[in-house]
C-alpha cells in the first residue's frame, strides 16, 4: 500500500513532514510518528517536523524544529492528516521539491503532486501510519509508538469512533508492544483546569437550537474573551453538545481574533461532509469543519439552514 511513497522516501535525503492548520493530536502524532518510522528505516536522513504541534505533550514528546526556507526547498515534503498543499499549517509546503500525502479524510481529489494512501474508513492518520509501519516490519521506537498511540486515541474520542475494531486493536498492540507510555498519555489527556471547566458550564447552558432540531452556539470574539477561552479551544469542545437525545447534528462557530470563524460539525444521524464542502470546508462524514471569512449571521444562517434540510430529508 505504501510501496510508492516508501521509494519516494529512497530518493530523498531530507524530508519534512507537514501537518495541518490548528495541528490535534492526531496531525501531531503523525508527524512524530512517521519520522520515527522513517528513522527506523533510514537512520541517516534528515527528518523534519513543521508547525505548532500540539505544546501540551511536549513534556513526553519532542517540540517542533525550526526549519530554514533553504531546508525546505530542497526537501520531500510528506502531508499528514490534511486533504491538500493549502490546508497545511506550514505555507512552505507549495516550496518543496516533491510531495507525497497519508490522509484519513474523504479525498477532494485536489492533492495531484505526488504519491497519496487515503484510507477514508481508518479512524485516524496514525492508526494509517502504525499499519505502514507494520506492514514494512519496522520496529517503531517506543517514542513513536507514543505519538502514534496519541492520534489513535485522540481521533477515536477514547475509541467510540472506530470502524474496525478488530484492525485497530491490533495496530493499539503493536503499539503497546513497542512501549508505547499509555498511562503518562492519559494523565496528560485527562487534565482539565477550573476555567475550562467554567467554559463548559457556560456551553452546556447557553447552546441553540434551530427549528429543525440542529444544536449550535455561536461565539463572537468579545464573547470567546469574557469566557477566556480562544477560539480554537471553544471549537475543540463542539462534543460537548453532542449526542442529546433527539438532536443527531451538533456544530459551533467561533469567531478568531483576527475576525475569520472557525466552524465545526458533528453528526450521528445524517452524513454532514456535504455540508461543510459547500461552504469551502471538509472532514469525515459525520465530523467535518470549515473557515469562514468573517462573523456572518447571514452565512451562518445559510448553513444552519443547510443542516436543517439534511436533516428532514435524513428523517423522512
Ligand atoms: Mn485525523
Amino acid at each position: 500500500m505504501f510501496e510508492q511513497i516508501v521509494e519516494l522516501i529512497e530518493k530523498y535525503d531530507s524530508i519534512v513532514i507537514f501537518g495541518h492548520i490548528n495541528p490535534d493530536g492526531d496531525c501531531y502524532g503523525a508527524q512524530v510518528g512517521l519520522r520515527e518510522l522513517i528513522h527506523a528505516l533510514y537512520p541517516n536522513k534528515k527528518v523534519y517536523i513543521t508547525g505548532t504541534g500540539c505544546p501540551r505533550f511536549f513534556s513526553i514528546l519532542p517540540s517542533m524544529d525550526k526549519i530554514g526556507d533553504d531546508i525546505i526547498s530542497n526537501s520531500l515534503a510528506i502531508l499528514v492528516d490534511g486533504n491538500d498543499l493549502p490546508r497545511m499549517e506550514d505555507s512552505r509546503i507549495f516550496n518543496c521539491k516533491a510531495w507525497a500525502k497519508i490522509d484519513h479524510h474523504i479525498d477532494t481529489l485536489m492533492f495531484t503532486e505526488g504519491p497519496q494512501v487515503v484510507d477514508t474508513a481508518a479512524n485516524s492518520t496514525c492508526d494509517m501510519i502504525t499499519g505502514m509501519a507494520m506492514e514494512l516490519g519496522v520496529d517503531i521506537s517506543p517514542l513513536g509508538a507514543t505519538a502514534l498511540y496519541l492520534g489513535t486515541v485522540t481521533d477515536s474520542a477514547k475509541f467510540q469512533f472506530v470502524t474496525n475494531y478488530s484492525q485497530t486493536f491490533e495496530r493499539a498492540k503493536y503499539l503497546a508492544d513497542h512501549g508505547a507510555n499509555i498511562e503518562l498519555l492519559n494523565t496528560i489527556l485527562a487534565k482539565t483546569d477550573e476555567r475550562s471547566v467554567s467554559a463548559r458550564g457556560y456551553i452546556m447552558t447557553h447552546y441553540k437550537k434551530t427549528k429543525g432540531g440542529v444544536i449550535y452556539i455561536i461565539y463572537s470574539k468579545e464573547k470567546l474573551h469574557r469566557l477566556k477561552l480562544s477560539a480554537n479551544a471553544a471549537s475543540n469542545n463542539v462534543n460537548l453538545l453532542g449526542n442529546i437525545e433527539g438532536y443527531p447534528i451538533w456544530c459551533s462557530f467561533a469567531e478568531y481574533d483576527d475576525g475569520r470563524v472557525r466552524v465545526e460539525i458533528r453528526s450521528n444521524g445524517p452524513e454532514i461532509q456535504p455540508c461543510a464542502v459547500r461552504v469551502g470546508g471538509g472532514g469525515h462524514a459525520h465530523a467535518s469543519g470549515a473557515q469562514l471569512k468573517s462573523l456572518d449571521y447571514g452565512v451562518i444562517d445559510d448553513i444552519l439552514k443547510d443542516l436543517d434540510n439534511t436533516l428532514a430529508e435524513w428523517r423522512e
